[in-house]
Formats: structure tokens, sequence, C-alpha cells
């Protein structure tokens, strides 16, 4: 048996892996739609403690998470001077930075796409505030997780015009980073629905495609998370396979979910195994330099010990798939049945740039549909050594 201090090598967390939580994920209460809080709020500077002590690389938070918003601005100045000294302490660093937009009742009807002007103007500026406070910690990535940008009623927003608004805010949040010289990033949060019944950009391919329409489109990037794609029935893994291939995965939001379910923001790993597995063999295998960040909770029947266990158990799964990766990477059978599958092939040009030459002389040999048709691709064996691999029987 493995243990969870110490034992495998490997399997211990350090800096160099990049783990990250939010705050407000270890800080977590357990309250739900039926039941309020079973832990106690934990103080920002204990949570960057203890997860510095269980070899995380650092924390991410909404301006509110650390900052009350009724703070007077030397109460700010204070919490932030003692946050600061606590990640000089741990040597922790603050990764990402985010704005709470759906909290306060002001937000109810959206907060860059409601049809309340003042609330539009609003909410920019809370922006432009938490924006400063994450680049005052050095965030070098800024997420927008527009949670009530949406609707229940259809005919409450012309969804052109809501759009013509989101667009506006993130064009005038570029300008506003470009002109105070932060080193930031910007980062969109697909989700499809909770806490709205329809929420704008509901997926990850809504979302690059929105990217597209920006003023400062290269400042612009997504967060996906896996719990948002799959709550849709999507694939996870393709959906940061293809954000990767447009060069737009500029942060990670990882945890558990199973499909059909509300947002369950599960410990990462604990539902879906083998898609977590090829997520993270993805990952590893991308090139992605960005934190692994785990956007979860632990369950409401867990104390506090339980919110370390769970926090202990996301970064453990990762290293046990990252491990799981190498060793596909190395395994003869594996590579026999890749080669079987012809998965090599898929990489290699099809036709290449077209000509007229190259189209007359594909036309005139185009190949024969039967003789193509008799091969098997041995994908029930490939699957099944994958498995096995899993399961830990090779
Ligand atoms: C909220 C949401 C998350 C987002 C956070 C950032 S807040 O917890 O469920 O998915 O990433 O705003
Ligand atoms: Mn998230
Ligand atoms: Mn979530």
């Amino acid at each position: 048996m493995v243990q969870i201090d110490g034992g495998a090598a490997g399997l211990k967390p350090t800096r160099a892996d990049k783990f990250t939580f939010g705050l407000w994920t270890v800080g977590n209460p357990g309250a739900d739609q039926f039941g309020s809080a079973t832990r106690v709020r934990l103080d920002p500077n204990d949570s960057v403690r203890k997860l510095a002590d269980l070899g995380a690389f650092g924390i991410s938070m909404h301006d509110d998470d650390l900052v009350p918003p009724e703070s007077t601005p030397a109460q700010r100045d204070q919490i932030v001077a003692r946050l600061k000294k606590t990640l000089n302490e741990t040597g922790m660093v603050v990764s990402m930075a985010t704005t709470n937009l759906f909290g306060h009742p002001v937000f109810k009807d959206g907060a860059f796409t409601s049809n309340d002007r003042g609330v539009r103007r609003y909410a920019i500026a809370k922006t432009m505030r938490a924006i400063d406070l994450g680049a005052e910690l050095g965030a070098p990535v800024y997420v927008f997780w527009g949670g009530r940008e949406g609707v229940e009623a259809m005919a409450s927003k012309r969804p052109a015009d809501a759009l013509d608004r989101y667009r506006e805010a993130m064009d005038f949040l570029c300008g506003y980073v470009i002109d105070h010289k932060y080193p930031m990033r910007f980062a969109i949060e697909p989700k499809p629905n909770e806490p709205r019944g329809d929420t704008f950009l509901p997926t990850v391919g809504h979302a690059l495609a929105f990217i597209g329409t920006l003023e400062h489109p290269e400042m612009v990037g997504l967060n996906p998370e896996t719990a948002h794609e799959t709550m849709s029935g999507l694939s996870f893994f393709h959906a940061v396979a293809q954000t990767l291939w447009h060069g737009k995965l500029f942060h990670i939001d990882l945890n558990g979910q199973k499909i059909g379910r509300y947002d369950q923001d599960l410990r990462f790993g604990s539902e879906g195994v083998k898609d977590a597995f090829f997520l993270v063999k993805l990952l590893e295998e991308s090139g992605y330099q960005g934190p692994r960040h785990f956007d979860a909770h632990a369950y409401r029947s867990e104390d506090a010990d339980g919110v370390w266990d769970f926090a202990a158990g996301c970064m453990r799964t990762y290293l046990l798939l990252r491990e799981k990766a190498r060793q596909f990477a190395t395994d003869a059978d594996i590579t026999a049945a890749l080669e079987e599958a012809s998965v090599t092939e898929l990489a290699q040009p099809t036709v290449g740039r077209y000509s007229a030459k190259a189209a007359t002389e594909l036309a005139a040999d185009p190949g024969d549909p039967a003789a193509l048709a008799r091969r098997g691709y041995r994908n029930e064996h490939l699957d099944q050594l994958v498995m096995d691999l899993l399961l830990g029987s090779r």
C-alpha cells in the first residue's frame, strides 16, 4: 500500500507540480441549496499555510474572498499586507484572481449583461478594483466566470444585445489592463447553466468563438472547468484539447463531476477516472505551463480535517494519473496497439495543400472503399489495455 504521506516517489506534491486552490474551495463551509454551513469559515492566511504544508504552489481568489466588501480602504490595505506577509513566509503565490459578480443581490439580473445600465457600470467598476488587487498580489491570470450572465425568462434579454455588452465589458477591461501596464491576461470560464437557467457563453466552443470578436483577442483565453463541460454531457478532454489547439488554455479548473447533475465540484478525479486520466496525460504532454488549479470542495459531510483530506486527494490523484500517463508512454503493448490503430497516421497530411494537379491525381486514384473498409482498428484491444493500466494490472 502506498501511504499518503511519503510513500512512492513522485506522489508527494511539490511546488514544481504547480498545484493551486481557490480560497473559496478549501474555504467552502458546506452550505447548499437545502441546508446551512456545516463547517466554519477559514481565515485565508490559515488556508495558505495549510496548503503550503501539503505541497501546493499557490492560491487563487475572488476580491470578496480576501477583502470583505464592507471593508474600508484602510482595512483593505491591512488585509492585503497580512496576506502578502503570509505568502512571503510560505513561498506561495497568487496564481489567479477574479471578481465576485454573482453573490450580491445587485447582480440578480446579470453583471456585464444586466438590462440595467447602472448595474453594468457598477460591475465593470468592481472588476477594475479587483483587477488592481490581483495585480498588486502578482496574479498573472484574471478569470471571468459569468455566473449571473444569463436568463430564466427568454423574453427578458435579446442575446445579441447581451453579447454586445459582454464584449464591450471585456474590451474596456483589456484597455484598463493595457493602460496600467499590468502583466496580466484574461481567461473566460464557460458554464451552461446554474445559477441561471441559461448562461451566455455556455461552453468552451461558444467562448472560443466569442474571443475572436474581441478588440484584443490575444489577451483573452479560456479557463475551462471539468464540471462545466461535463454538466452539458460534453467531453472535457476534447474541450481542453481544442482549447490547447487554439493556443487558448490560459488556466484550468479541475474537479470531478457526473454527467447530467448540478455543478458538483467534486474532488479531482473522484468521478470519471478514465476522463481524468486522459486529461492529465493531455496536460502533461501538451507543454501547458500554467497552474493545475482545483476548483472543487470537500463533501458537506466533512469537518475541518476532511477538507485537508480533500485537498491532498486532489493532488494525489493528479500525481497518480501522471504516473499512469508515463507508464502509458513506455508500455510496449500499448505502443503496439497504438500502431495497430494507426494513431500516428492521423498526424500525416491527407492531401496537402490544394493544387489543380493534386486534385486531378486524387480524382484519378481515390482509393477503393470496399478494400479500405475491410480493416479493423482494434480499438477494443487498445481501450482494454488502458483499463488494465488504470486498474493496476499492468
Ligand atoms: C464559483 C464557480 C466557479 C468559478 C469561480 C470563479 S466562482 O465558485 O462555481 O466555477 O470558477 O468565479
Ligand atoms: Mn470554476
Ligand atoms: Mn463548478
